[in-house]
């Protein structure tokens, strides 16, 4: 499908927030995407592209053990939930660059509300992990494991409510792909409510193709579109050093490449995160430079 055919309109929205995660750095995330040269990349693609700058989190706010700096966190998102709202009001695309992986709860919140009266959003979610946990289930307290729970209605409700009356994702429509580092709480959570996993184990047996066929099959189907939130740490450390919980054995740059570019085919493109970006752990901006091309193919380029 040719970039004519997309929206071609994007607002890119960066995150500073790291303090969803215990690893400290990835705030840094969104200057070393745009470091890569996303902005005159996406220019070259024939998009008109409007940085809409950072958001930054409050310097304080309260904490809890099972939901550390949570405070700061929703409030961070609130705000990112007006910029993708707007965004989205104003017929844009929405380009968020993270940052640690609670913002997703700002974001998909912002996207799922904004078509509320069009029918239902889909979503892929390419990770290494879950994110499924929530403030009972949590071993870590630490809120970017939480994100994909909260926008699917299953806690913490605090992180999606910015009194906008929350409009939650059915799981039927929500797939996981990637995933190889659940918690075993987590994982259970997951099953009982129905969502959709295509793990390493499945990827190794069918291919990234055959799961992402899938995997768009299911996001697609009577949904308005799907929102894509890509953790590159579901990609396998050697090719994606900078972040901040790396899993060994993950996808290869190759399948994430295929996956967004077969996700870019299908059209149904609506909105994306690219989070977890890490600068202070990254080898000479690798894993920002994999970002940026990552968020090219998603958004149409065609190598050939
Ligand atoms: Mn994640």
């Amino acid at each position: 499908m040719d970039v004519l055919n997309r929206n071609k309109n994007i607002d890119i929205i960066g995150v500073q927030i790291d303090l969803g995660a215990s690893q400290k750095g990835v705030a840094m995330g969104p200057l070393a995407i745009r470091y890569a040269g996303i902005k005159p990349d996406l220019r070259n693609m024939g998009y008109t592209v409007r940085d809409k700058g950072d958001i930054v989190p409050p310097e304080d706010g309260m904490s809890l053990r099972n939901m550390i700096n949570f405070e700061q966190v929703n409030a961070t998102n609130k705000e990112l939930y007006q910029a993708v709202k707007m965004t989205l009001d104003e017929g844009r695309f929405p380009l968020v660059l993270g940052g640690d992986h609670s913002l997703a709860a700002g974001s998909i919140s912002a996207v799922a509300k904004h078509y509320e009266n069009e029918g239902e959003i889909g979503i892929i979610w390419i990770d290494a992990h879950g994110d499924w946990n929530n403030d009972k289930s949590t071993l870590s307290g630490n809120m970017h494991g939480m994100p994909y729970s909260a926008v699917c209605g299953r806690g913490p409700d605090s992180m999606v409510d910015f009194g906008q009356k929350p409009h939650f994702v059915p799981t039927a429509h929500c797939v996981q792909v990637a995933g190889h580092d659940f918690d075993r709480a987590e994982a259970e959570r997951m099953k009982e409510a129905g969502m959709n996993v295509f793990s390493m184990r499945d990827i190794d047996m069918r291919g990234m193709r055959d799961v992402m066929n899938e995997a768009i099959e299911i996001a697609g189907k009577d949904t308005v579109g799907i929102h894509l939130s890509f953790d590159v740490d579901a990609i396998t450390p050697e090719y994606a050093p900078g972040t901040g919980t790396p899993v060994a054995d993950g996808i290869t740059a190759r399948e994430a490449f295929l996956a967004v570019e077969m996700l870019a085919d299908s059209g149904k493109l609506i909105s994306m995160d690219l989070v977890e970006v890490n600068p202070v752990l990254d080898e000479r901006n690798k894993t920002g430079q994999l970002a940026s091309e990552l968020i090219q193919l998603a958004l149409g380029k065609c190598i050939y």
